[in-house]
């Protein structure tokens, strides 16, 4: 009898030894880098206002956006190919808590804050931030932002034809009612990289002067939206397709609403939808354009260089999306490390597991301070105050951060997952759905290989100019810190990587095109980590700047930061390489 009554009160005693959920506050005053950043960057008036609305935000986060986001990640949309009477719909079924995130994210002005520019050229900042805060919470929903911004960006850089004026208006509204989303349809089964060659869809000309589009569009994500920008080849009344001189791609771009008034797709077919490994609260889908009305937006045969206004956003928007993953799951980890317990005590304690999630924190910042300075530009370059050198920094900077967050996010949210231990790998904790979801950022809106190829056609563009801006743009930086003696060191690790990489350039130059090819990956990194270097310094040179702050620095540059310096001394970038690549691949 008395072994009968200590089996419960043994399981009673365990029952009370629960892990405890890490739960953090209000993410905005968590955020130390992002309040000193504001701090020292925003005009006291601009401070002021967009503090406060970043704290009332931060908790509205917390309290209610948080609990819809995890709703999404509950209930994927669904795809009904078929009412109920055997009629043809092709419905995706969203969620209701997805839906109210597009109400939230126009009451919040999260498209609207960048076009208005009420602070000016900091409305971009604040923007970007309340995307940053928004992300990790927003249940996906940070996908058709991303392109509803792109779509806004390229209307208004076509200074807002009379027939985008609605759309410009919806795309940018405050009002739930009123706000659209856009999707931007590039990718086609040919080929989502080189969409030049992949693109097979046609445009045929109407008597009206508006188009209808013939073609399958392979993945369309955010296929909710109201409307889509996408490319497609003009073709003349009996289908023959233009051809176009050298520097013209074949391809146009198209706007296109995805309904019409009374919610029947635009002679759009659904195939199916995406079966993904993350963003699977957003419906990514296949979609056949069956002869889809479409108002020609670009010249004829300039699409692809009219996207790349698009393209340029959306790759800000991800590296929005990597930063704030890497700074929830170190939010996470370093809050689990004061309640969890080995070995007699916390794992706060520990110093190995510190030095873990230090090295994590290392990483954030660096990107963040990079993802700062690109929409810092971005505002700059909005309202006419940037330089000509502001420009090319900006053009350089897009995809070297949007490559280079992305590969980092990938890192660290699966090094933050072991810091719960068997914990982090279980899906009801949320932590994966986090490490799904970044897992993406490498791959859409350009590869870490495109991306890299697109640094080098900056580079090609600008006719080496902006490799000048970004040397010099370092230089000063590090110039306002040679007084600070303790970030004395990392000054001279990053002077050093500055004459590696000017080495490397100088003897790339005699070499051609290939050997820029080769290390185009490498090169991409080598500007990442030195511009990233260079303002961790300057943040860590600020009079007010904290231990932290300068350690930060003095870590970052502590890493290899000039990759293309050691392969150029290793010969990995010559001809024989490209032999012995493939021989080691394709080796048996
Ligand atoms: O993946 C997608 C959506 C995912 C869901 C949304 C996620 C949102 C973010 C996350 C937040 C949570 S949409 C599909 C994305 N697809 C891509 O990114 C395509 C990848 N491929 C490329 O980027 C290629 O580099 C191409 C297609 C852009 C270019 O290939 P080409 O054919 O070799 O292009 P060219 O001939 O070099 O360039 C054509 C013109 C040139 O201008 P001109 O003729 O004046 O010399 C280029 O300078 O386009 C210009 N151009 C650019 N200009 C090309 N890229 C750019 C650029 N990035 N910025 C400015
Ligand atoms: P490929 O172009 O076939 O590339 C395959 C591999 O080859 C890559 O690793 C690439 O880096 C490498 N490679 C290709 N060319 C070169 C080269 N010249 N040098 C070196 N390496 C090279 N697209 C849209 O248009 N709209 C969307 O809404 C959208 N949503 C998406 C959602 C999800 C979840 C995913 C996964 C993709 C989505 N995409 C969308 C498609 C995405 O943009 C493409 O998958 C991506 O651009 C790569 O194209 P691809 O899949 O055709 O790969």
């Amino acid at each position: 009898a008395l072994e009968d009554l200590e089996i419960p009160l043994a399981r009673r005693e365990a029952e009370t030894l629960f892990q405890e959920q890490p739960e953090t506050g209000n993410p905005y005053l968590e955020d130390a880098l992002l309040r000193s950043y504001l701090k020292t960057h925003l005009p006291p008036k601009v401070l002021e206002e967009v503090n406060q609305d970043l704290e009332r935000f931060g908790n509205r986060l917390l309290t209610k956006i948080k609990h819809l986001g995890w709703e999404c990640e509950l209930n994927p949309p669904v795809f009904r190919q078929y009412d109920a009477w055997g009629r043809r719909v092709d419905h995706i079924v969203t969620c209701s808590a997805w839906r109210r995130m597009k109400e939230i994210a126009a009451e919040e002005g999260l498209i609207a804050e960048a076009y208005e520019r009420r602070y000016s050229n900091w409305s971009r900042v604040h923007q970007a931030v309340k995307l940053y805060l928004f992300s990790s919470f927003s249940g996906g929903f940070g996908c058709p932002l991303a392109m509803t911004d792109g779509a806004a960006k390229v209307i208004e850089s076509l200074g807002i034809p009379g027939s985008l004026k609605n759309p410009f208006d919806h795309l940018t509204s405050r009002d739930p009612k009123k706000f659209w989303t856009s999707g931007q349809w590039m990718t086609e089964r040919r080929g989502g990289s080189d969409v030049a060659n992949g693109t097979e869809t046609v445009a045929r000309k109407q008597p009206d002067g508006t188009y209808r589009l013939y073609g399958f569009k392979w993945f369309t994500s955010a296929a909710d939206s109201d409307v889509a920008l996408t490319l497609a080849r003009v073709a003349d009344t009996e289908g023959r397709v233009k051809q176009w001189p050298h520097g013209f791609s074949n391809l146009s771009l198209f706007f296109l609403k995805v309904r019409d008034e009374e919610g029947k797709l635009n002679s759009i077919q659904v195939q199916r939808l995406k079966d993904k490994l993350g963003t699977r609260q957003m419906a990514t889908a296949e979609l056949w354009l069956d002869g889809a009305k479409a108002e020609l937006i670009s010249a004829e045969g300039r699409g692809v260089a009219s996207i790349s206004n698009m393209l340029n956003i959306t790759r800000i928007h991800n590296v929005i999306a990597a930063v704030a993953s890497m700074r929830r799951m170190i939010s996470l980890s370093r809050e689990y490390a004061c309640r969890r317990v080995a070995f007699g005590k916390l794992l706060k304690d520990h110093p190995l597991h510190m030095q873990t999630i230090a090295r994590m924190e290392v990483q954030t910042r660096g990107a963040f301070l990079l993802l700062m300075e690109i929409v810092r530009l971005l505002g700059l370059a909005e309202t006419n105050m940037a330089s000509e050198q502001d420009q090319l920094l900006l053009r350089l900077l897009t995809p070297v951060a949007k490559l280079y967050t992305g590969k980092q996010a990938s890192a660290v949210v699966v090094e933050a997952m072991e810091s719960f231990g068997g914990q982090g790998y279980m899906e009801d904790t949320g932590l994966p759905v986090i490490i799904r979801d970044s897992l993406v950022l490498s791959i859409w809106e350009g590869t870490t290989n495109i991306l890299s190829l697109d640094v080098l056609r900056s580079l090609t563009k600008s006719q080496g100019q902006v490799m000048a801006v970004f040397f010099s743009t370092v230089q000063k930086k590090l110039e306002l810190a040679s007084s600070t003696a303790k970030l004395e060191p990392a000054v001279k690790q990053m002077r050093d990587a500055v004459s590696g990489l000017a080495q490397f350039m100088q003897a790339a130059g005699s070499r051609g095109a290939e050997t820029m090819e080769l290390a185009a990956r490498d090169f991409s990194y080598t500007l990442a980590r030195i511009y990233a270097g260079a303002l961790l310094i300057e943040h860590a040179a600020r009079p007010d700047a904290s231990a932290a702050d300068i350690s930060a620095a003095q870590r970052w540059c502590n890493q290899e930061l000039c990759p293309v310096a050691r392969a150029l001394e290793n010969s990995s970038y010559e001809a024989k390489e490209v032999l012995m690549d493939s021989a080691l691949v394709y080796e048996g």
